[in-house]
């Protein structure tokens, strides 16, 4: 009978990965939470969040934050920016225009930048008047060069100031199929920058280093970033056969949340209700995000299966040996209750035997009952004495059987010296020139019973040849 007992494995690595999620340098402090302050509000500081959960560029990305971009906006400067790069995680530049950005290559930034550099011309930097958000490359802010991807556009459509002491709702998602990279301040829509990020920026590398840093100079804010809850919407998921998991939702702005179907749900109106289909289930959670919009989501959940199956519970018939076998091609491991991790089990003793494999992340477990039987299907006899003395009578030492498929026949001397081997059909031992004595014989023999199983016995025992 099987029975199954599983479990998500990778969860657990999972949290155990997320112990340590963040680098700071600089002048860059926690707040709890996903929360940071970047810079304080003091002249000439410089700060950088790096998180150690690298960002894969071949997969979408979609994160959000609440940026705090100080509340002076007179005399309040840098700004901050949200950057990918893949020179390492112990990079910060230095501070004022660039941000604490430049330096870092090859690298990515959208810069929120809230202080125009060489307003009264000079070299010229770019800069215009409004907090603007650009994005840049390889640390370079000054967007009279070609390291400006995107030119400066304000933050706010409205062009009004962001230095407002509020925190303000920053998203950016890329999509590497369209390789279209957007951001939305304020749930507007900013930027949208078609380029191959991987190929035209990061040389072929796919997986970047990400965060986000700011700088104050002789005019000064306070900084501060937030990640708002993102789990990575997953839009698969897998489910262990008989167990359960968790489905979740990205963040509802009013926690009202709407699964369909319920079926397989323990709560259809919570953020992460537990699920256990009985098949797989396409799910659709609606709510409302951030930005007030009712978004729909869609989960496919699938059902790991194993082929694992011991059989129904069975017989040994005494003397015999069974086979069990997992019947399992993907395992990654198997352990039987005897330690070992073959595929197969040789069982020479009744009882119950149980075996555990690993597969496709998931642990499945089976039990079979063994019992002891004594088969009277076939058998095999063989007399204890004989006499090759020519007199016609009991001359020739045969094998008598009965249900057999096949055999073979020895018998040793009192070396271990093979005399003589039989087969089925073929003619008994004669016992000719060898002395009166104790002879050893050795039998193996196959038969299928009523079940079609088929089994092998081994028997062993002495015969006296007189003379
Ligand atoms: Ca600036
Ligand atoms: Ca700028
Ligand atoms: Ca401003």
């Amino acid at each position: 009978m099987k029975r199954l007992f599983a479990a998500l494995i990778w969860v657990f690595a999972w949290v155990g990965a997320d112990a340590q999620p963040y680098k700071l340098l600089g002048g860059a402090t926690a707040l709890g939470g996903d929360c940071y302050q970047i810079t304080k509000a003091a002249p000439n500081q410089r700060g950088v969040v790096w998180r150690n959960d690298k960002i894969k560029l071949n997969e979408p990305f979609d994160l959000e934050f609440l940026m705090n971009f100080g509340d002076r906006d007179q005399n309040g400067s840098d700004g901050m920016v949200f950057i990918l790069q893949t020179a390492g995680n112990d990079k910060l530049g230095p501070n004022g225009r660039d941000l604490g950005f430049s330096g870092i290559f090859p690298s990515l930034g959208v810069e929120f930048d809230t202080f125009q550099n060489n307003r009264t011309g000079g070299t010229g930097y770019g800069d215009p008047e409004f907090d603007h958000i650009a994005v840049v490359s390889n640390g370079n802010g000054n967007h009279t060069t070609p390291h400006t991807l995107f030119m400066p556009v304000p933050a706010l459509e409205s062009g009004r100031n962001i230095e407002d002491g509020r925190g303000h709702l920053v998203r950016i998602a890329w999509n590497p199929t369209a390789r279209e990279l957007d951001v939305y301040f304020d749930c507007q829509q900013r930027v949208k920058l078609r380029k191959d990020l991987i190929t035209d920026l990061f040389e072929g590398q796919t997986e970047v280093w990400w965060g986000i840093s700011g700088s104050t100079g002789t005019a000064y804010n306070r900084h501060t970033v937030c990640l708002l809850p993102r789990t990575p919407f997953q839009s698969t998921m897998t489910v262990c056969a008989g167990e359960s998991g968790t489905l979740t939702s990205r963040m509802a702005v009013d926690n009202q949340y709407r699964w369909f179907p319920a079926e397989g749900l323990d709560n259809p109106t919570v953020r992460s209700p537990k699920v256990r289909p009985l098949r797989p289930t396409t799910y659709t959670v609606s709510y409302r995000n951030h930005c007030g919009q009712s978004v729909t989501d869609t989960i496919r959940v699938s059902i790991a299966t194993s082929n694992l199956e011991l059989g129904k519970d069975t017989t040994l018939c005494e003397g015999q040996t069974l086979t069990l076998s997992t019947h399992c091609q993907n395992a990654t491991t198997v352990l039987w209750n005897d330690g070992t991790g073959k595929a197969t089990l040789t069982v020479h003793q009744p009882g119950r035997y149980w075996v555990r494999v690993e597969e496709a992340g998931c642990v499945f477990l089976d039990t079979v009952l063994v019992r002891l039987e004594s088969c009277q299907e076939a058998n095999v006899y063989i007399p204890d004495v004989f006499t090759p003395n020519g007199d016609g009578v009991n001359d020739v030492l045969t094998l008598h059987y009965s249900g057999i498929d096949s055999y073979e026949f020895f018998v040793y001397d009192r070396w271990g010296v093979v005399l003589y081997k039989g087969e089925l059909n073929k003619a008994a031992w004669d016992g000719q020139n060898y002395p009166a004595g104790l002879y050893t014989w050795v039998v193996r023999y196959r038969f299928t019973d009523q079940k079609q199983q088929k089994h092998e016995v081994r028997k062993m025992g002495q015969v006296q040849l007189w003379r």
